[in-house]
């Protein structure tokens, strides 16, 4: 069951993607916010419900989507997948020790990514940094968490990333991964499905340029060596989310040495089970 934002007559409304690409406008039964139902432990339910009252609807492609987060906090976390610790090996010897110890231990890498509000949507573009040379795409499950700390849901997630930056020192994290553009969350919050079935969905990254391809790749989420609830936990730790939080759960997918992505390339990231997320790259 997947639910959206949208732009409905100048405001946002919530709505339901149906598999016939229609949108249910569940804010016509007054659900105008994705973050109290997500409150809801029988969410999916909820919605099931709602779906049956002959609510307005319009076609998926009429409606424009907006990036699934209100005002909750984005993290991700790093060096999930093996593939992510070897290229970070490779790409720096003064942080590999970091990179493979942090892959094993018991404590998960967690770095803060984005306020909602500079978060991209569906469509939008993303940014690369102008004082950048080597801009890369993260394609990554991105988990929607309640307040609880509970996972509720999941979307697609793009942890722009530059390469260059974050290999020079690691002390640079921050400004490699945050920066304008640099989040991009959609098209849509996946709800009600069971982690031991999202493990079973395939990752798939395909960038163009000029129309052609010049990277697709793919992963399996059964590749993240870390569990939900263990990622979850360690976010909540000592720290409150009232609004609940969007926690990207790091990258499998790593193009090669020699790739960097330019300005008006287009990126396609598709999960199975989910969607796809496409977004245009912009100098920012
Ligand atoms: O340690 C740096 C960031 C790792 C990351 O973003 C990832 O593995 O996806
Ligand atoms: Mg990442």
């Amino acid at each position: 069951m997947n639910v959206c934002r949208f732009k409905r007559n100048g405001a946002i409304g919530v709505g339901l993607v149906t598999e016939d690409s229609t949108v249910v406008d569940l804010s016509a039964a007054h659900v105008t916010q994705l973050t109290p139902l997500l409150e809801d432990e029988d969410a999916a339910a909820r919605v099931g419900e709602l779906a049956k009252q002959g609510l307005p609807r319009l076609p998926l492609a009429k409606a424009e989507l907006l990036p699934p987060v209100e005002e909750q906090e984005v993290w991700a976390a790093g060096v999930t997948y093996r593939r992510s610790k070897t290229a970070r090996m490779e790409e720096s010897d003064f942080s590999a020790t970091a990179y493979d110890r942090v892959y094993s231990a018991e404590r998960p890498e967690l770095f803060f990514k984005s306020l909602a509000q500079k978060v991209v949507g569906p469509g939008e573009s993303v940014g690369i940094r102008k004082d950048a040379t080597w801009s890369v795409p993260e394609p990554e499950l991105a988990l929607v968490l309640n307040s609880k700390g509970r996972v509720m849901g999941c979307t697609i997630g793009n942890d722009m990333s530059s390469r260059d930056i974050e290999g020079e020192n690691l002390l640079y994290l921050p400004q490699a991964k945050i920066y304008s553009r640099s989040c991009a969350l959609g098209p849509w919050i996946t709800i009600g499905v069971p982690e031991t079935t999202v493990r079973e969905w395939t990752i798939r990254l395909a960038i163009k340029r000029d129309g052609g391809p010049v990277f697709t790749g793919q992963t399996s989420v059964g590749q993240l060596r870390r569990s939900f609830e263990e990622l979850a936990r360690y976010l909540f730790r000592s720290q409150d989310f009232p609004h609940g939080a969007v926690l990207l759960t790091g990258t499998g997918i790593v193009p090669p040495e020699s790739f960097t992505l330019r300005p008006n390339d287009a990126i396609e990231i598709e999960i199975s089970g989910i969607g796809s997320l496409c977004n245009s790259v912009t100098a920012v």
